[in-house]
């Protein structure tokens, strides 16, 4: 097995801290995205989509998407369990998931590679060269915003995203909030849930990873 990582881009902090919660280490490459080593041509072969993570695995399957390589993992190494323990949580936890996705990752991404300098031509991971659109910028400010409220109430009542328990839920929401303060959206002070939530999940160990 071999983990194909960039350890500045957040995607792959995912899978990383992920490990880190399970005990795990896995041999890894750094790919240099910075450096355009996600097109060459032994890199697409691999992940045609050009991102990381990708986990290959001996059989020579690749699989190129973060929860994918997850669910493989806790597969394979079932405790602790972070993904869900019966049919409910398991659904739960992937509603949390999908929501931090699309209302919070996606919404900071848009804000972040619209309108960074240097990555002019890069306003969507993958493939195309695609030109930044700054109104998908103020959106995604917008968008961004609205999700880190949604979290602070969700946190008002509950320890972690899923409940009782520290879950992938966690992990996806604290690398968004990380991933936010990249994008100079920082949760503003009177967000204190989702302040007191992100220390706490912030000093696990795994955090580091
Ligand atoms: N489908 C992937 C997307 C991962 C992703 O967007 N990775 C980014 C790093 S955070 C990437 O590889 N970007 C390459 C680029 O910017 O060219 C997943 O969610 O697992």
């Amino acid at each position: 097995m071999m983990l194909y990582d960039c350890s500045t881009a957040p995607s792959p902090r995912r899978v990383r801290i992920f490990l880190a919660e399970k005990g795990l280490t896995l041999p890894t490459v750094q790919v240099d995205l910075r450096g355009g080593e996600q097109f060459t041509p032994a890199f697409r072969a691999m992940n045609p989509g050009c991102t990381v993570p990708v986990l290959a695995l001996d059989s020579g399957a690749a699989i190129s998407d973060i929860i994918a390589i997850c669910r493989y993992i806790e597969e394979l190494h079932p405790e602790p369990a972070l993904m869900g323990r019966d049919a409910e949580e398991r659904a739960l936890i992937e509603c949390w998931v999908r929501r931090i996705e699309w209302d919070g990752i996606y919404a900071i991404q848009e804000a972040f590679r619209n309108s960074m300098p240097g990555l002019e031509h890069r306003a969507l991971p993958g493939p195309l060269p695609l030109e930044q659109i700054p109104a998908l910028a103020e959106r995604g400010r917008l968008r961004a915003r609205h999700f880190l409220a949604w979290l602070d109430t969700r946190l008002a009542d509950h320890a972690f995203v899923g409940g009782a328990a520290f879950t992938i839920a966690d992990i996806s929401a604290m690398v968004t909030v990380d991933f936010a303060a990249r994008a100079k959206l920082d949760p503003p002070e009177h967000l204190r849930h989702l302040r007191r939530w992100h220390q706490d999940v912030s000093s696990r160990p795994s955090a580091k990873a």
